[in-house]
């Protein structure tokens, strides 16, 4: 088990990422499934044939709804959502200070009020854990604080510093946590997360620090949180050198497929964003040429697919008129099939990245789509 860096080009890295639920070809698109469902209607049968390799789901959401104690009794998210490939939970710390009521942050962790019934809640190092067991997923985040951008270099100080001593309680947390007889995962992982905002000094500091504890993987948080993505890449190329060479690297909550590319051209291995999925609810469609809003007038007679190059269940299927059609009146079936085209865009795109990097012509295809990809047509 663990990362295999099988080729390179320049920083970009093609890997394979062993886990107990099968191997994970490296950069890979993990496909955001908040409530065990991914929006828009599409079952774990579907992330198949987009072609998932991952998929992502919230501590925070599926504590509130349904317990995770309830998903532990029905044998865990695998067996509970019928996806064997490899799962990633978030923490819930990010989505307790995007979402909940935040009352107070202490030392020990957070409390707030959910935002299903208001109940109050509170959440450490300690509970994420024992709720990401109970999930039972492959591969459990830190529980960590992502600082509202901007921050002040202060403040940015002491949540990194927390963070820090928050991930050497998830640690502990976890190993007591996998050595128990009843726990559902016994080989599940820990991913390290990366703050400090966009202060190179606090972000490289906290890297090596973090470098040090022999995690399973890394991830770079607290970006694409309303900074210019100038400081997004900055960042990412200040921490890269630090992070440890044999353990995959997680871009949080990114991007456009301009940012997946800028990230893997930065040494990035794994990336999740609701981009495509929720894009895709509101008709933006991404195709080869740019991005097409399914919604415009200009579509009502076109009976061509989204794209002529997508070989997704969508486009060998339906017609632009269709989806559109669909979509206008509120039928649920347009919601799925342009949610399926997204997401099958997305993971294909990262087929054609590792294909590239195999063939030393990642840079030449990333400078050819980069700027076409992210524009509206
Ligand atoms: N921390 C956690 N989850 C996240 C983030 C973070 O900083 C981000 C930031 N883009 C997305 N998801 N735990
Ligand atoms: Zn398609």
């Amino acid at each position: 088990m663990g990362y295999k860096l099988l080729k390179t080009e320049n920083k970009a890295r093609r890997g394979e990422f062993s886990t107990v639920h099968g191997t994970v070809q490296t950069p890979c698109f993990m496909n955001v499934a908040t409530v065990a469902a991914i929006k828009g209607g599409l079952s774990t049968v579907d992330l198949k044939e987009v072609g998932a390799q991952v998929m992502l789901c919230n501590t925070y959401h599926l504590h509130v709804r349904p317990g995770d104690d309830k998903v532990k009794t029905l044998g865990g998210l695998h067996k509970f959502t019928n996806w064997d490939r490899p799962i990633l939970t978030d923490s819930g710390g990010f989505q307790v200070f995007s979402l909940a009521k935040l009352n107070k942050i202490t030392e020990d962790g957070v409390t707030f009020n959910s935002h299903v019934d208001g109940r109050k809640i509170f959440m450490g190092p300690e509970e994420s854990m024992q709720i990401q067991s109970n999930l039972g997923s492959t591969i459990a985040m830190a529980f960590d604080e992502c600082v509202a951008n901007p921050a002040k270099y202060e403040y940015s100080k002491e949540a990194c510093a927390r963070t820090l001593r928050w991930l050497e309680r998830c640690k502990v947390e976890m190993d007591r946590l996998n050595s128990l007889p009843d726990t559902i995962n016994k080989n599940q992982m820990l991913f390290g997360i990366n703050q400090g905002c966009t202060f190179d000094d606090l972000r490289v500091e906290h890297m090596k620090e973090i470098a040090k504890m022999d995690l399973d993987g890394y991830a770079i948080g607290g970006l694409a949180v309303g900074e210019p993505k100038e400081d997004m890449y900055r960042i990412i190329s200040a921490v890269e050198p630090f992070a440890p060479v044999d353990k995959p690297r997680y871009l949080m909550g990114v991007g456009t497929p301009g940012n997946i590319l800028e990230g893997v051209s930065r040494g990035v291995d794994l990336f999740d964003c609701v981009m495509p999925a929720r894009n895709a609810r509101h008709g933006q469609l991404f195709t080869k040429k740019g991005i097409i809003n399914i919604n415009n007038a200009k579509y009502i007679l076109d009976d061509h697919p989204i794209d002529e190059e997508c070989q997704c269940p969508t486009c060998r299927n339906y017609s632009r008129a269709y989806v559109r059609h669909l979509l206008k009146a509120g039928e649920m079936l347009g919601m799925r099939l342009a949610v399926m085209h997204n997401l099958y865009f997305y993971n294909n795109l990262m087929t054609e990245i590792r294909e590239n990097i195999d063939n030393n012509s990642f840079e030449d295809y990333k400078n050819e789509y980069v700027d076409r990809l992210d524009t509206r047509i």
